[in-house]
């Protein structure tokens, strides 16, 4: 099947109540283990790249292996998303290589700036057939690019995510609920704002909703950093069962990168320390990419809930 948009997948979402994973990449590994996991569990699937990820790879690197990646796995959809767009040409730019779906993040701009870019960005996006999400309220935490302080962090207003999804036309809504990128998400109990997610539900309820900052901080996975090697103390993430919560409450996007650097970099110590003869790349990838296989899979059947929804 050739790359898809979200919209298809995500009116299945909000129709049958689950949510779909999208998974940054930046290289083959990620991308393989990824699509094969959504492959098995018969699953839709959306690969994103933030603008660092596509200057990492290169764009026309990237795009050759998401569209070999989608070649290769003809029965499910799978789009390819540009997570975090900082301004109208990096989506621009996206939109004229092939990338089926763009965000445009205007959450560092104030409510009326954020409509007017967001607005601009989903004129040529659209006139491209390409869907848009932008963003509305701060999450906390680092981003490849962008660096939010705890206190700085804003929870969206429900009226006003109204009024932006009118005014925008924008395709899907991330909304600020209490989550944060990278690693360290919570200081003491986990917890996120269901009831602004029902007020922008009930105001907005045929808007797809996106929870970025969603990785679980899988235990497991920072255990076996550390216990290869690593130093990740006090990590931690939003827990399945919120995340089940989630995607059966109406949020149709997760997004996670966090729990995939966690799967590689633990691969890839595990080899390191069993092995310190190891030279051949593919002898410590070929560990790092199963384990991303494994915890897609895992997010796809047992938390999301996406499994046989392609
Ligand atoms: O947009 N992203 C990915 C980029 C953030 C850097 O980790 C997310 O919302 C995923 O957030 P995370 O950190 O929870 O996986
Ligand atoms: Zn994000």
């Amino acid at each position: 099947m050739p790359l898809v948009t979200t919209k298809a997948m995500f009116e299945k979402s909000m129709k049958e109540k689950f949510a779909i994973g999208a998974f940054n990449v930046n290289n083959m590994e990620l991308i393989q283990g990824i699509v094969e996991a959504a492959a098995e569990n018969n699953s839709p699937v959306i690969l994103q790249a933030s603008s660092s990820a596509i200057k990492y790879a290169g764009i026309n690197y990237l795009m050759g292996m998401v569209k070999v990646a989608a070649e290769e796995h003809p029965n499910i959809p799978i789009a390819i998303h540009l997570d975090h767009g900082p301004d109208f040409e990096t989506c621009k730019m996206c939109v004229d290589n092939g990338f089926t779906s763009v965000m445009f993040d205007g959450s560092k701009y104030d409510f009326e700036e954020n409509i007017r870019l967001t607005k601009e960005v989903v004129d040529y996006a659209h006139s491209h057939g390409v869907v848009v999400e932008a963003e509305l309220g701060k999450l906390a935490g680092i981003e490849d690019e962008v660096n939010v302080k705890a206190d700085e962090a804003i929870y969206t207003d429900p009226a006003q995510a109204e009024e932006f999804v009118k005014r925008t036309g924008v395709d899907s809504l991330a909304i600020a609920i209490g989550t944060s990128h990278g690693a360290y998400k919570f200081k003491g109990e986990a917890r996120l704002r269901f009831d602004i997610l029902q007020e922008v539900k009930q105001r907005i309820p045929n808007t797809p909703i996106v929870l970025h900052g969603a990785s679980t901080v899988i235990p497991e996975l920072v255990n076996m950093c550390n216990q290869y090697g690593g130093n990740i103390p006090g990590a931690k993430g939003v827990p399945d069962e919120i995340l089940h919560e989630a995607s059966i409450s109406g949020v149709s996007k997760i997004n996670v990168d966090t729990d995939l650097r966690l799967a590689m970099t633990a691969g890839i110590r595990k080899v390191f320390v069993e092995d310190p003869s190891a030279f051949d790349p593919r002898k410590y990838l070929k560990p790092a990419r199963e384990l991303v296989k494994e915890t897609v899979s895992h997010k796809i059947k047992d938390v999301f809930g996406s499994a046989n929804k392609a």
